[in-house]
């Protein structure tokens, strides 16, 4: 592997804040002698040092200990210095300082992992997924993004990617005499590969559902009845007095949204305004927008009050989305009745959890009906894969290549178009793993890291 010389850039690797431990990190060219200048003779790499650090002016800043790693063998593939230092902002600016005196600039956000990627440590699936592994909530987004962190989704590109150079290779045959058309046979074998491509392109875009939900966790919104016990049962899931509650119906207005990890899950509660059937206009503004919540939700929570003999009154077009896959009936404030009726929520069969929101009791056996359900919509790790919006924008342009391809085929078109066509499918694919460069796109993509990493 080749690494270019670059500028050394250093950053702080921790958040700003007090703390036990604080991690500056340096990576460039300047870095063995940086860390010589630190250490007092060349560090030894991967072993870790504890030495005083003092300014290039002699000003004792901390005591610190320093790891240097010798490139390709580091993050970043170069040669790379760790500092650790005391937990405070002050001598993590100070050593930031120095080291721009000795020769370092400050990193741009996600510069450590660009570089990373420019050196060939990682493909640019490999680099998202560092930011997947740093922000995942819960196990199952956590196994995904690990799973893309160890090059899972470039490997399954990997396939796709040989046969439709096999197949190109074939046509390429035929590119320089024009006037011959492809042999039946080539055609044939030619259509299958691509046939294959746009089925494994197919399963891929099937796990972007799991993406945006391993991402941004299950949009889970309660809904009910004004006084059902919603917000008191969103207070319980999340464990502190997050919404008001109130004996007074009409209470929540707008909605209030808490992450919550249920299970190897991470949901986002949303808290609604109840359905009335006689709104006032503030209560009506409250309603729309729960039913425009409700339309974008993955899984609903029908919180029904055990004293009400009434279904819950929920506009027709949530109710035609709800499921048994999507849906769970929470019968609340069993504490006043503990055997409540089921009331009719829809004419298929919703699963049932019963609870007192006051007291807490049946909440166990409710979180787990709520994450038997979540496993089912949830990222399945025997999936290895859950691409993200990037990825599906590049695939569906890769499978329309590919489409207007097949139709090459079947007109006998020459082969030069149809070749042009499976390139053009080839740089699209390639543009996920980042075989493609595409400058712009690897400004906007590592200008969402934090900086320091
Ligand atoms: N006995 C009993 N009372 C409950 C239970 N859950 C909620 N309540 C009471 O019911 C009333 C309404 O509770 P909220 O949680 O505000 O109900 P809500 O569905 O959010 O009501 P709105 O926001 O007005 O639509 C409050 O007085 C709660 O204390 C329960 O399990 N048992
Ligand atoms: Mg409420």
């Amino acid at each position: 592997m080749n690494v270019v010389p670059a500028a050394t850039i250093c950053a702080a690797a921790t958040p700003a804040g007090e703390s036990a431990l604080a991690v500056v990190r340096i990576s460039g060219e300047d870095t063995a002698r940086i860390a010589a200048e630190l250490s007092g003779s060349p560090p030894p790499p991967r072993r870790a040092l504890r030495r005083a650090y003092r300014s290039a002016e002699g000003t004792e800043i901390d005591d610190v200990v320093l790891t240097f790693l010798a490139g390709p063998r580091s993050y970043t593939g170069e040669d790379t210095l760790e500092i650790s230092c005391h937990g405070n902002p002050f001598i993590v600016r100070r050593i930031l300082e120095d080291l721009r005196r000795r020769g370092c600039r400050l990193a741009e956000p996600g510069e450590f992992t660009q570089r990373a990627f420019l050196n060939g440590r990682m493909d640019l699936t490999q680099a998202e997924a560092v930011m997947d592994v740093i922000r995942a909530r819960g196990d199952r987004a956590l196994a995904a993004a690990h799973e893309q962190l160890r090059g899972g989704l470039g490997r399954r590109l990997q396939g796709a990617t040989e046969e439709l150079l096999n197949a190109l290779a074939q046509i390429e045959a035929y590119i320089d005499f024009p006037d011959e058309d492809l042999p039946p046979e080539d055609t044939r074998t030619i259509s299958n590969k691509i046939d294959y491509i746009l089925l494994e392109i197919n399963r891929l875009e099937a796990t972007g559902r799991y993406g945006e939900i391993l991402r941004d966790g299950i949009r889970t919104v309660i809904l009910g009845a004004p006084n059902a016990g919603k917000s008191s049962l969103l207070n319980r899931l999340v464990g502190h007095e997050r919404a008001l509650v109130s004996p007074e119906p009409g209470t929540t207005r707008d909605f209030i949204e808490e992450r919550v990890i249920i299970g190897p899950h991470c949901l986002r509660l949303i808290d609604t305004a109840g359905f009335n059937q006689s709104p006032s206009p503030l209560e009506g503004l409250g309603m729309a927008k729960t039913l425009e919540r409700g339309l974008e939700a993955d899984l609903f929570i029908v919180v029904a009050d055990a004293t009400e003999s009434a279904p819950p009154p929920l506009p027709a077009e949530l109710v035609d989305r709800m499921s048994p896959r999507n849906t769970l009936l929470v019968i609340n404030k069993i504490d006043l009745i503990p055997s409540p009726a089921v009331p009719h929520l829809s004419s298929l069969e919703i699963p049932v959890g019963r609870v007192s929101a006051l007291t807490g009791a049946g909440l166990e056996a409710l979180l787990e009906k709520i994450t038997n359900i979540c496993d089912k919509m949830a990222y399945d790790p025997s999936d290895r894969v859950a691409i993200n919006a990037r990825h599906a924008l590049s695939l569906q342009a890769a499978a329309e290549a590919l489409k207007a391809a097949q139709l090459k085929l079947t007109t006998a078109a020459p082969a030069e178009l149809l070749a042009s066509d499976l390139r053009a499918a080839l740089d699209f694919i390639g543009e996920i793993t980042g075989r493609i460069d595409n400058e712009r796109m690897l400004d906007r993509l590592f200008s969402n890291f934090c900086i320091g990493k």
